[in-house]
């Protein structure tokens, strides 16, 4: 992509409605713009990270065995009714009414759909169990959005939902969700720790949010420093191994961690003294068990290996990747902007163009993005007219993980530089060479 053409709104001013370093960021980098209170547009270059998160937690989704749909953002009021959720939801829902005067909401999450869907076609055990995904809007009329993308009214959240015929297979359900969340949470470079959690309006009594340390952080969480160098599970990991599963969801649940609303002062008190953490931190991903809370209002049945019906057991699981997008950026920024972490990055490439205008370094630069582009990575060309100074200020600002730098000095030399942005470590090389050192990866 050639920046010229490309639409990248850069703010230069630090905008003053910005409170926190991830909403400062993403406005200074044209990645989003409000367009109501807790509303927003996503502009291309945060589509593009957006977009990177979901196939990220999509990945992990499919590889626990969870299976995607998509269900409507607007609903219809008599499913809510069915649950008794349509008046205990309160203010946070946003009622609508359709020209045939029928009452209508913008779905704040979709257990009462996704067990509509669940009740007409599933009718034996021999059919569970199911994890049924979706990534999609959803509203929530907060009292107080803030922090941009953090704390919206319309976000995005990656919502699944498990049946199981029984309660020891829902625990199952709920461990994959749980050790798919670790994996999804580290492939995005974050630390993620489950803690154990209020479940508020979703119910249930089993719940863990995944919590990242962050200063910013609106939770108060208490919590064991070695959960920092716990180690995540590999990608080879059996889903269907119900006691390896349940193994590792013992050990990311053996030390004290919880937020503010469930926290015992006297058992962390018993965590070593310099291992206690009191902080802040986002939360970015919520599961719940809430056994038949759902189906059993909304006769979501089926008959078990004995005949006899009973209701299915359920639990439901979130993620935000548009709050993820900030948290990212509040965990990996530097004064000079954004450090995308290469599985997000919304381009992998920078390829700065010094000398626009001049043939020879004209020519150098189509042929490097031509190559690398052929090679399958994303590049985003500067071939902008402007000074030095601003392309590496914008590189820079909008974090993209290497930045490639083509003047006429050093292809001179036969040679171009070569930036890590994380690190800010250079290199000279010639162009020929350059295909083969981002393939070796970082350092
Ligand atoms: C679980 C999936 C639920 O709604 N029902 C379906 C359950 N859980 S939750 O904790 O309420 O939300 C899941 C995740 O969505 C993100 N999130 C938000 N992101 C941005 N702005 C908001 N206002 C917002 N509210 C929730 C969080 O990542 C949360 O963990």
């Amino acid at each position: 992509m050639r920046l010229s053409r490309y639409f990248l709104p850069i703010l230069r001013e630090t905008p003053k409605e910005a409170e926190i370093v991830s909403h400062r960021l993403m406005l200074r980098a044209g990645m989003i713009r409000q367009e109501s209170a807790g509303i927003y547009a996503w502009l291309p270059l945060g589509l593009r990270v957006l977009n990177r998160v979901n196939a990220v937690i999509r990945a992990e989704q499919e590889r626990s065995g969870a299976i995607e749909i998509l269900m409507p953002t607007i609903q219809s009021a008599d499913l809510w009714r069915e649950s008794g959720r349509y008046d205990a939801y309160g203010k946070e829902m946003l009622r609508l009414r359709d020209r045939h005067e029928r009452d209508m909401l913008f779905g704040p999450t979709n257990e009462e759909m996704v067990t509509g869907i669940f009740r007409s076609a599933v009718r034996s055990y021999k059919d569970l169990p199911k994890n049924l995904y979706h990534i999609q809007w959803k509203f929530r009329d907060e009292v107080r959005p803030r922090f941009g993308v953090m704390r919206s009214r319309e976000f995005l959240m990656k919502d699944a939902y498990s049946f199981d015929l029984d309660q020891a297979g829902a625990r199952h359900s709920y461990n994959r969700m749980f050790v798919a969340y670790l994996r999804t949470f580290a492939r995005l470079g974050l630390k993620a720790i489950p803690m154990r959690a209020e479940t508020g309006p979703i119910g249930g009594d089993l719940s863990h949010e995944f919590i990242i340390l962050a200063q910013t952080g609106e939770s108060e969480v208490f919590c064991d420093q070695a959960f920092l160098d716990f180690e995540i599970p590999p990608a080879t990991t059996d889903f269907d191994d119900v006691a390896g599963l349940q193994a590792t969801v013992d050990h990311w649940t053996s030390r004290y961690a919880a937020t503010s609303e469930m926290h015992d002062a006297a058992a962390f008190a018993e965590v070593p003294e310099p291992a206690r953490m009191a902080a802040r931190g986002i939360e970015v991903g919520h599961i719940f068990y809430f056994g038949t809370k759902y189906s059993e209002p909304m006769g979501a049945k089926v008959s078990g290996p004995d005949g006899v019906e009973r209701p299915v057991h359920m639990g439901s699981y979130g993620i935000g990747p548009s709050r993820l997008v900030a948290a990212i950026i509040e965990a990996s920024h530097d004064e000079a902007g954004i450090v995308w972490p290469d599985s997000v990055a919304p381009f992998d490439v920078g390829l700065l163009n010094l000398k626009a205008g001049d043939g020879a370094t004209d020519a150098a630069c189509a042929s490097i993005q031509a190559e690398l582009e052929e090679a399958g990575l994303s590049v985003l060309y500067d071939d902008r007219d402007e000074r030095p100074g601003a392309k590496f200020a914008t590189a820079d600002l909008i974090g993209l993980p290497w930045q490639v730098v083509v003047g006429p000095k050093g292809l001179a030399e036969g040679k171009v530089e070569l930036k890590r942005r994380a690190t800010g470590a250079r290199e000279t090389l010639a162009p020929a060479e350059l295909l083969a050192r981002l393939r070796q990866g970082r350092t």
